[in-house]
């Protein structure tokens, strides 16, 4: 029975993550900022399945709310065997000449810092463990840049050298490290990007089949159904219509 930490289950790829990895009925810590979206996807979870799930509502941003969030998960929910650090974002589109401050302080807190702060409190108990499963949400924009999306590539670029940090810092524990790379994924990603603006997000899939958070949540799935000699370390995946983040079919 494992037990699985999510960061960002309130929505798309980690919403999709949980329920998918609900089905094993192990033990899920989900996390999040909306209380309302994880109380409910907490609920279901408890009725459909034996899953045991505890519910921690924090903002990844927040080095104190990171600490005092992950000190009370009860023993129960230990050692954390997978850790899927997901929670993330993109603001706006913007050059750099134009970029606003606040915009590029939500996106590199968010994707670099609190995917730091998230996994030094949890990788102790996996080097103590001398075993675990560290997934992060990398991106194409781990690899590639495009207009407009120089900071938010700039975090994904981070979260590709921070998977190949925590690979080799990690080796004498054996401890796994994946980063899933997924290019453009209709979830609630572009709304966040626009500031709710549907119409303007809905215009990022047009013409074309995105990924679906359910593709993610499969090779979330996949990835941890391997035997113990095995690790992917890097998993690129794009809907079928896109090469990566600047060369695509549209
Ligand atoms: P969603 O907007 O649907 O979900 C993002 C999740 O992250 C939400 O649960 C949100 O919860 C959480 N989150 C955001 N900021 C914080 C924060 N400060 N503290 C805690 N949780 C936070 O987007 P996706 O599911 O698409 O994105 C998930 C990850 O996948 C991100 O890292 C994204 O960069 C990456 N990705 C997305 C792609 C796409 O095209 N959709 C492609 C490649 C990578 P809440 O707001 O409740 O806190
Ligand atoms: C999200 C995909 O293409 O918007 O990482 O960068 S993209």
């Amino acid at each position: 029975m494992r037990n699985i930490l999510i960061t960002g289950a309130s929505s798309g790829f980690g919403e999709a993550i949980a329920r998918t990895m609900s089905r094993e009925n192990g033990r899920l810590i989900l996390t999040a900022r909306s209380e309302d979206k994880l109380m409910k996807l907490c609920d279901e979870i408890t009725k459909s399945t034996n899953c045991e799930v505890l519910p921690l509502v924090f903002d990844v941003r927040d080095p104190e709310a990171c600490d005092k969030a992950i000190n009370s998960i009860p023993d129960k929910f230990k050692p954390i065997d997978v850790l899927v650090n997901n929670a993330g974002l993109a603001v706006e589109l913007d050059p750099i000449h134009k970029g606003a401050l606040e915009d590029w302080e939500r996106m590199i807190d968010t994707n670099i810092k609190g995917l730091l702060y998230v996994t030094r409190l949890i990788a102790p108990m996996m080097v103590e463990n001398k075993a675990g499963h560290i997934i992060n949400l990398g991106s194409t924009a781990s690899h590639e840049v495009y207009m407009g999306g120089g900071v938010y590539c700039a975090t994904k670029h981070a979260v590709l050298a921070l998977s190949k940090a925590m690979r080799t810092d990690f080796l004498p524990y054996g401890i796994k490290v994946t980063m899933i790379a997924p290019g453009a994924a209709e979830t609630n990603f572009s709304v966040v990007r626009f500031h709710g603006d549907q119409e303007k997000a809905d215009k990022v899939y047009a013409g074309y089949d995105p990924l679906v958070a359910q593709d993610i949540a499969d090779i979330v799935e996949f990835v941890l159904s391997r035997p113990p000699h095995v690790c992917l370390n890097e998993i690129i995946v794009t809907p079928t219509a896109q090469f990566n983040g600047v060369i695509n079919r549209k």
